[in-house]
């Protein structure tokens, strides 16, 4: 059968699956620019929530973005899928307990699909995946409508890049890498994305564009471990790791990065395992890089305990319990794990965060509640409305005037002036 080919890929309906933090966005952007597009979610509320006008998620510029999309009747929401020319499939790939890549989501939606399936349809992985996923475990599936990939059905993976708290932007102007089961897959993707950015489409094949997208998230892992390792270096020899990374990054080929209370996220926390699946004995790097990030909440909470010197169990207030600052997504927060551990030293937590309403962790509360009778401030995220805070009108409400920042993000001698001991991680002073 003669497969149908895109003359015209800037008028092509769109199925997107999975309305996250990429599918909605992406869903939206392709909206706007004059696609007719379905996003489908198999969560109910979520869909429901997006019928009323409100979002599931909080990300700079998005709403207006999305209002605009549902208003002019290109996009609209839904529960299932429909016919289309192209789908999309942005679904979650979270890790098994035992760090391996769960593919429920994404084989799921790739089955919920196969059924509305055209001659000429263009179906793309943008989930993060195990190198192999596209070819080994979608193909197969899609193949079961009776079509052949590279024929009459074209498939290709393209890694979504976005960073959360810029998405818009980056989903814009960032360039994508797209990998095809076939050339000609790869050809119909790229016209799918060429027409909606700014950013250049870079063809390879669907392994290596797996593999593209796992090793850029793992390159900041390992790095992020690097500077947690500097940090930890730098207290036990009594310098400043932040002075450290500010003249080495002097050097035009050095970048080293932030040291932090841990790595979270979806992304960054998971993906480097997924290369550690696909060869175990040939990723000692990466795994131990992995394991020295999630020890950072234990050291964290352990170094401020050892640091905090109170007769009786402290009473410790978190500030932020977001993976990052600039964001409202908790998902593999280290605030959590600090949280625990410190808790397991005795303390008492009371958290605050201005832009979470629930957190797995523990109770929130407002600010006053949070410090009041505390001991100590323990810095976690680095939220802008952090650098709004008066430390003179908090000193007052704390039993004892200790200020602990992990994100070197405060203006620490506003809070000396204020009379906190203060501490950064990493850093003598
Ligand atoms: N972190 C540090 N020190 C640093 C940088 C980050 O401690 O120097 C920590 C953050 O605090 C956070 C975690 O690492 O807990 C991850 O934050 P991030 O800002 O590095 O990355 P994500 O997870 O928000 O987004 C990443 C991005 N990947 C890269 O920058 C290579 C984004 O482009 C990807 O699209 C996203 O993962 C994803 O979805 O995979």
């Amino acid at each position: 059968m003669q497969a149908r080919c895109y003359t015209s890929l800037t008028m092509a309906s769109i199925c997107v699956l999975g309305l996250g933090y990429i599918g909605l966005p992406t869903a939206s952007l392709f909206a706007s620019r004059g696609h007719r597009v379905r996003g489908v979610d198999i969560d109910p509320a979520r869909v429901a929530l997006l019928q009323n006008g409100h979002l599931p998620i909080d990300e700079p510029g998005l709403h207006v973005l999305v209002q605009g999309a549902l208003g002019s009747g290109l996009l609209e929401v839904a529960t299932t899928p429909d016919e289309a020319d192209v789908f999309i499939i942005a679904v979650p790939t979270p890790a098994t307990p035992q760090h391996h890549a769960d593919l429920s989501h994404v084989k799921a939606a790739t089955e919920a699909i196969v059924p509305f399936l055209r001659s000429g349809n263009l179906v793309i992985l943008e989930s993060t995946v195990p190198p192999g996923t596209t070819r080994d475990l979608l193909k197969p599936l899609l193949e079961a409508s009776g079509r052949r990939i590279g024929e009459d059905l074209f498939l290709a993976h393209c890694p979504e890049r976005v960073l959360p708290g810029r998405i818009l932007t980056e989903l814009i102007t960032n360039d994508r890498v797209v990998g095809g089961l076939t050339p000609r897959c790869s050809e119909q993707a790229q016209a799918i994305y060429q027409g909606v950015i700014e950013g250049e489409v870079y063809l390879t094949d669907a392994t290596t564009a797996e593999t593209v997208k796992l090793m850029e998230n793992t390159y900041r892992d390992v790095n992020v471990a690097l500077a947690n390792e500097l940090a930890r270096l730098s207290d036990r020899v009594g310098i400043d790791a932040w002075e450290v990374i500010q003249l080495a990054n002097h050097h035009p080929r050095v970048h080293l990065h932030q040291p932090g209370p841990g790595v979270g996220g979806h992304c960054i926390s998971v993906d480097p395992w997924f290369l550690v699946e696909a060869a175990p004995h040939e990723t000692h790097l990466v795994r131990v890089a992995r394991e020295r990030n999630d020890d950072m909440p234990r050291y964290v909470a352990h170094s401020l305990m050892a640091w905090l010197k109170v007769p009786g169990p402290p009473t410790v207030t978190l500030l932020g319990v977001t993976y990052k600052g600039n964001v409202d997504d908790t998902r593999e927060s280290p605030a959590t794990h600090v949280a625990h551990a410190l808790q397991e030293e005795g303390a008492t937590v009371k958290a605050h965060d201005p832009r979470v309403t629930h957190w797995d962790g523990g109770p929130l509360f407002d600010l006053e509640t949070a410090c009041r009778d505390s001991d100590a401030v323990l810095l976690l995220a680095d939220h802008p409305e952090f650098l709004q805070l008066a430390p003179d009108l908090i000193a007052p409400m704390m039993r004892r005037k200790n200020l602990f920042d992990t994100r070197h993000f405060l203006n620490v001698e506003l809070w000396r002036q204020a009379g906190f001991e203060v501490k950064r991680l990493g850093a003598h002073r």
